[in-house]
């Protein structure tokens, strides 16, 4: 019964809508033709100044509000992401300004008028041609500017790295460093326990020096290698001011490097806000507390830096060592790997 009812409801409307557009010819033919072609007039005039009203508004708060977005890239690989940024930017932005103003202009010049004939053509092939070939040629330069890039970003990570850990889960950031031997000690799922959630392998040398670091330091000029995780939910390692992010995903690791470039310092006189701060976020909706998923980034010199991890106190030593000798932290031993076939599987059943 709803459906029909719905069915005539449309039929009516249909109805109606044919009903009106024959009224409205009838009184365009009723109009003397003067007063049909001001009319006309009228409108393209109107349409063209609020047209280029809001072209111009457009233009005039891009630069307003210039200053609210980011500042320089404080990354390399910020720049060259920065520069494609700004070449599609500029690029964009010219040909919305060439075509929107056209646009607009034609509205006005080529309104109806009484006298005048509109010249008719199906096609023009070179006008296609032109169309066609300079936005591909345009386009086959952005791309292969950003693939340039994109290997260079991607590029194996240089050996003297500062090489750090980014564990997301919600909703903080643990931050492990590799320590004076510059590696990290290794992690196994299977000793993840409610003392050990990164599931560390303590028994592994290199684990020994590691540490737990409350906001992320690092040295100016030198390459960062970053091991990305995450511990629960998808969540994502954000350097908004480095233009760098990288998924962190529960169960597949992966990694970025970079080289910050601006201090944290040269960046508070960049801005100059004696405040500023460079911060890690979260850049996946990860849940409730996602906004407050931060954490302090700090780009210092190198002898600020050597002194800084100089200070820092291994995780094991401090936490894992005492509570194993106490007794109140169990390491769980790793356990070999066992595979079994599913048909295996099926046979003990
Ligand atoms: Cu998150």
């Amino acid at each position: 019964m709803s459906i029909l009812l719905g069915l005539l409801t449309l039929v009516l409307l249909y109805i109606v809508i044919v009903q009106i557009s024959k009224a409205s010819d009838l009184i365009k033919t009723l109009r003397s033709g003067d007063k049909q072609e001001e009319s006309f007039g009228n409108s393209a005039v109107f349409l063209s100044v609020i047209g280029f009203a809001i072209l111009v508004y457009s233009i005039v708060t891009c630069f307003t509000y210039a200053h609210t977005l980011l500042p320089p890239s404080a990354s390399e690989q910020g720049e060259w992401i920065q520069w494609l940024i700004d070449i599609t930017l500029v690029l964009t932005a010219i040909v919305f300004v060439i075509t929107q103003a056209l646009l607009f202009w034609f509205v006005y010049k080529y309104h109806y008028r009484k006298d005048r004939k509109a010249y008719f053509f199906a096609d023009n092939n070179k006008l296609e041609a032109a169309w066609t070939v300079v936005p591909a040629i345009v386009l086959t330069f952005l791309i292969g500017f950003g693939l340039q890039k994109w290997f260079k970003i991607y590029s194996p990570t240089p050996k003297d790295a500062v090489l750090i850990e980014a564990t997301g889960k919600q909703f903080l950031w643990t931050i492990r460093y590799a320590g004076l031997d510059h590696a990290l000690g290794n992690r196994d799922f299977t000793l993840v326990n409610g003392d050990n959630e990164l599931g560390i392998n303590w028994n592994d040398p290199a684990s020994r020096d590691d540490f737990m670091a409350d906001e992320i330091v690092l040295p100016v000029n030198k390459p960062v290698s970053v091991n990305i995780g995450a511990l629960d939910v998808l969540h994502d390692f954000y350097l908004p001011e480095f233009r760098l992010m990288m998924d962190a995903v529960p169960g597949i690791p992966t990694h970025i490097w970079f080289r910050p470039i601006i201090t944290t310092e040269q960046m508070r006189k960049i801005t100059k806000n004696p405040k500023f701060d460079y911060v890690l976020a979260c850049n996946k909706l990860c849940g409730s507390g996602h906004y407050n998923m931060q954490k302090k980034v700090r780009i210092v010199t190198q002898e600020e830096f050597n002194t800084w991890e100089k200070s820092q106190k291994s995780y094991y030593e401090t936490v894992v060592k005492p509570a194993m000798d106490n007794g109140t932290y169990k390491q769980v031993e790793v356990a070999p790997l066992q595979s079994t076939t599913v048909a295996e599987m099926a046979k003990k059943k």
